[in-house]
């Protein structure tokens, strides 16, 4: 189903939509939002950019004991950790041991405004999960469900090289279907799919070698 929803704009005054958004529901209370943060893709970037100055990308090990190919990093008053001890969120960098940079405005902005778009009113997100995929990198199938609050929905936007995401069921073996991601689309869910396994199987090449993709996920995490 595709529905019209109201476009997210930037903050210019004359530059406010007039058009809507296309929303592809990929399940109940899972939308794909295409192109939503169409126009804030240049501002968001700089953001980034502004966080991994101060925390820097890392590849997690995972309590198997695996490096893992997405390198991450967070803002907000929690970001999400993996070592040998298991998934986490924490309020420390433990790489730094100082708390991790405060959440962006303009991504809190984004993240609400495409939560109340998807139905979600009042998304307050204290986690912003920073994802950058290079092309080799990939992210099996997995449940997000560190997060004490599983009544809040997800919101995660897409930058960067698109990428082929896989969107299952609420088992690890149910089928899969593969939606492409390209910048600006912005993934809500939440409700009955807030616990549906979903992966990266691959992320789209292209002439600029080191061109990378960037996703971030919006959590209310405790
Ligand atoms: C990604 N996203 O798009 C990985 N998780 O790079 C996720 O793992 C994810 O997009 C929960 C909700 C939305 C997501
Ligand atoms: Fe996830």
């Amino acid at each position: 189903m595709t529905l019209d929803l109201f476009a997210h704009t930037n903050d210019s005054p004359d530059s406010r939509a007039t058009q809507n958004v296309q929303a592809d529901e990929l399940g109940p209370g899972a939308f794909v939002l295409r192109g939503y943060a169409g126009a804030s893709l240049d501002a968001l970037q700089g953001d980034i950019d502004g966080v991994m100055a101060q925390a820097p990308l890392r590849h997690w090990l995972t309590p198997g004991g695996k490096r893992m190919s997405v390198a991450m990093t967070n803002c907000g008053e929690v970001g999400w950790i993996s070592d040998r001890m298991g998934y986490r969120y924490g309020t420390r960098d433990p790489l730094s041991g100082k708390a991790w940079p405060a959440m962006p405005a303009s991504f809190v902005k984004l993240a609400r405004e495409a939560a109340s778009a998807a139905g979600y009113a009042d998304f307050a997100p204290d986690a912003c999960l920073i994802n950058r995929y290079t092309l080799d990198a990939r992210l099996t199938l997995h449940q997000d469900k560190d997060e004490r609050e599983l009544g809040a929905p997800i919101v995660s936007v897409s930058l960067g090289l698109p990428a082929v995401f896989l969107w299952g069921g609420l088992q690890r073996g149910d089928r899969t279907r593969k939606v492409r991601l390209e910048p600006g689309d912005v993934v809500v869910w939440g409700g009955p799919s807030r616990l549906v396994y979903h992966g990266i199987a691959s992320v789209e090449g292209s002439f600029d070698a080191d061109a990378v993709r960037f996703n971030l996920t919006f959590r209310k995490a405790r």
